[in-house]
């Protein structure tokens, strides 16, 4: 199929054609750039939402939970997993599979895994232009699940309309370390696991976090969840239906349609300059030798870091 009948193909509910664009869009290919592009003002109508946390915090659960709640509300499900490279996500990947099984079987739900491991365009780009590609393809909720608290979660929150962030009990320190970047991304928090002890004070946890982190227009609810069981799932739906209103339909929609383009713009450009900047110290062959004088200690890592930035402009400038 070339990019015109995916285009066709995509945007008359086609799910051979939608499978095939999104493996163009993991390939970040020209055809998948270009189907991309011509879908864009399709997009904006599905409520995007990214669901991240730590590893085992439940999230697969709570995405098969969320999009069990959604049906029921009469809305189509489209469902990226973004697979980690950590050689541990094989059972896990099997275990959502399982879990998963009512779903695949429902015309209403699309799921699709991507890998992080070896994917050359980024995962930021791909998830970002599949959460678009099931968007443009009439989806109701995309929903995208993530692993982990890096700047590759952070891109791909930046991607979706409402990030969910899920903590659990007992998980102090591991939201401490999550707060830095996903604090300020995410809408909603959730403490999944809520039949567990310490629910509570994970709560507060994420109270006092936020009462740091400061807000803009936007006071992210706090709730708890038992996504093995569905408790509090609908009450987390309703929350993710008020954060799209805010930013679709309220007064400060304007602002946060803003507020999000921007963070999606700077943060591909980001991705995209560090990894071609990247590309570039090592086709120079300078950012090793740099890295073993650094390691021997004959030079100081900011100035190495600094002789590392100017080859790359030069190589830039030279056109490379
Ligand atoms: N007690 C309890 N266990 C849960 C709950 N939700 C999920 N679990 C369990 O937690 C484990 C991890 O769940 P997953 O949904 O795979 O978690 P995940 O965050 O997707 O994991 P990764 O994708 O591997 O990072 C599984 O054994 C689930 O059954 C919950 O509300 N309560
Ligand atoms: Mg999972």
């Amino acid at each position: 199929m070339d990019a015109d009948q995916l285009i066709a193909g995509v945007t008359s509910g086609d799910r051979r054609a939608l499978a095939r664009a999104l493996t163009h869009v993991e390939a970040d290919d020209a055809t998948g750039r270009r189907v991309l592009a011509a879908l864009y003002p399709r997009t904006g109508r599905a409520q995007t939402v990214g669901v991240t946390g730590s590893a085992g915090a439940g999230k697969s659960t709570l995405v098969g939970a969320i999009a069990r709640e959604e049906r029921t509300r009469g809305r189509t499900v489209g469902i990226i997993a973004v697979d980690p490279s950590s050689p541990f996500s094989h059972g896990a990947i099997l275990g959502d599979r399982i879990r998963m099984q009512d779903l695949t079987a429902d015309g209403g739900v699309f799921m699709r895994s991507m890998a992080s491991r070896g994917n050359l365009g980024g995962l930021s780009e791909s998830a970002g232009g599949a959460i678009d590609m099931l968007d443009a393809a009439g989806f109701d909720v995309v929903l995208v699940e993530t692993v982990g608290a890096g700047q590759d979660e952070v891109e791909v929150a930046n991607a979706a309309g409402t990030t969910v962030l899920v903590a659990n009990p007992g998980a102090g320190d591991d939201v401490q370390s999550m707060k830095a970047g996903l604090m300020e991304v995410a809408q909603v928090m959730v403490v999944n696991k809520a039949d567990l002890a310490g629910a509570d004070t994970a709560v507060a946890h994420l109270r006092a976090l936020l009462a740091i982190a400061g807000l803009g227009t936007w006071e992210p609810p706090i709730l708890k969840t038992v996504a093995r069981t569905g408790e509090g799932v609908s009450e987390l739906v309703d929350a993710i239906d008020r954060h799209q209103h805010h930013i679709h339909h309220s007064e400060h929609a304007a602002e946060e349609r803003r507020l999000l383009a921007q963070r999606q713009v700077v943060s591909l450009a980001r991705a995209a300059l560090h990894r071609e900047a990247l590309v570039t110290a090592e086709a120079s062959g300078l950012l090793a030798g740099l890295v073993n004088e650094v390691a021997a200690r004959h030079r100081d890592p900011r100035s190495a870091a600094e002789a590392l930035r100017e080859a790359i402009r030069r190589a830039w400038a030279a056109g490379g």
